[in-house]
């Protein structure tokens, strides 16, 4: 025999249409509207994450900073020199230029040849072994542009250079270490030159740095031998019933190796004995999206599903197995815990009415969107009066679908 709640409690389902653009609903039928049915949203309550920290401190106020000299041509100490060096410093600004030019041409041993000169003309602007440091950078000797660009920093704190520069060769350290793979160098050189000068493009350059730097990390802790070691030590503490040391060591599998499904659906059952339901959820659900044949990992969700009562929902997570599980291979074990989940249903059932029943089940959204569906109302009207139709409905997967959730959710009785 076959029942549909709704048909048994006196709703006439296919009197159930609401005149186009109505938002009232029936009576006896709970608002499926998303106003009132499912969880509330909670973006609306959520608090707002702190702004992200950065971990280069703000740089010292420009006023707080020593300032760069004035021009030596201007200080009237050196009247004596002034002639020659001012003399000189056009000698090494002519030297820089052609630099520049030698330097665009790509001719970059005759550009640090001038730029080289330029300093030893004119030991007084660092710009000169900035620029060195850029040609050695591009020509790939990232050792020599290290080198310079600590000399540029050494001479132009003595020189009290403008803090730019001193950034500027710092950011180009960051820049050569990175491109010498050594992330931890750039990231400590990106951050001086974030302390000195803030600018986007260096910021950008340590956010990447620090990415990277994750990455390669997280990389480099894989090893597939000491997962299977912390693996079986988590099996042990399992066995010994010490859940919380478990789930340590199969977290350190996991990070050993993050692509075997099995150390999230160990962790899963470590999670399940301290009661920690979301997380062994969450854990069986990472270890279905590594493998979606792993079908122990559908069994375990499942009976996480069935300890908080979520019957229907065990059910459907063990339908989902049945269909995953193409090499049949586990068939006993999936069909021995559904007929327990099924038995638990029914006897949860025969303890509540069919009303209550029809309620409970029409506070999943799901169910309450198939029931809102005028098709899905008429299948049930013609079911309700011809089993038949049920079952030729039942052909098409989009339908039967809709069907089976019904039947799980106890809105169609079968007997
Ligand atoms: C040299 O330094 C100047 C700033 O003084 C800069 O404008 C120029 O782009 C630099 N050239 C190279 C090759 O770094
Ligand atoms: C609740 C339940 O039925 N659990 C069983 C599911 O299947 C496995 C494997 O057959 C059993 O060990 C569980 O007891």
């Amino acid at each position: 025999m076959l029942t549909v709640l709704g048909v048994l409690m006196g709703i006439d389902l296919s009197a159930m249409e609401r005149p186009e653009g109505s938002n009232e609903v029936p009576p006896g039928v709970p608002d499926p509207s998303p106003a009132s049915a499912s969880t509330p949203s909670a973006s609306s309550s959520k608090p707002q994450p702190p702004a992200t920290p950065t971990s280069a401190p703000d740089p010292v106020p420009t006023e707080d900073r020593p300032k760069a000299p004035a021009p030596p041509v201007d200080d009237d100490a050196m009247e004596v020199d002034d002639d020659s060096e001012a003399k000189a410093k056009v000698e090494a600004e002519d030297l820089k230029a052609k630099g520049n030019t030698a330097y665009k041409a790509r001719k970059f041993d005759e550009a640090i040849g001038l730029y080289e000169k330029a300093w030893e003309v004119y030991p007084k602007d660092v710009t000169f072994l900035t620029n060195l440091s850029a040609v050695f950078f591009e020509k790939g000797d990232y050792e020599k542009c290290i080198e310079t660009c600590e000399k540029a920093v050494e001479e132009g704190r003595d020189l009290r250079s403008d803090y730019k520069v001193i950034a500027k060769a710092f950011g180009r350290m960051g820049s050569a270490y990175s491109k010498l793979n050594d992330l931890e160098n750039a990231i400590k050189y990106y951050s001086k030159s974030l302390t000195e000068h803030r600018t986007p493009d260096i910021l950008t350059k340590l956010r990447d740095a620090e990415k990277a730097k994750a990455e390669a990390d997280r990389q480099a802790y894989i090893d597939p031998e000491k997962a299977e070691a912390a693996r079986e030590e988590g099996n042990a503490a399992f066995k010994a019933g010490d859940f919380a040391s478990a789930v340590k060591h199969y977290s350190e599998a996991i990070k050993r190796l993050p692509t075997d499904p099995r150390g999230y659906n160990n962790r899963a059952a470590a999670y399940h004995k301290l009661l920690a339901m979301p997380e062994a959820i969450k854990d069986a659900d990472a270890a279905i999206k590594i493998d979606p044949h792993f079908i122990k990992a559908y069994i375990r969700k499942a009976l996480t599903q069935q300890a908080t009562k979520e019957l229907s929902v065990a059910l459907e997570t063990l339908q989902k197995a049945t269909e995953m599980d193409t090499e049949k291979k586990h068939t006993r074990e999936i069909e021995t815990n559904m007929s327990k989940i099924m038995m638990e249903l029914q006897a949860q059932r025969s303890t509540e009415s069919d009303e209550d029943t029809y309620q409970r089940a029409m506070r999943d959204p799901e169910v309450a969107e198939i029931m809102a569906d005028p098709f899905m109302r008429q299948i049930l009207s013609d079911s309700q009066q011809d089993p038949r139709a049920l079952r030729d409905h039942m052909k098409n997967p989009m339908i039967a679908q809709k069907i089976q959730k019904l039947i799980n959710a106890g809105i169609i009785k079968t007997r």
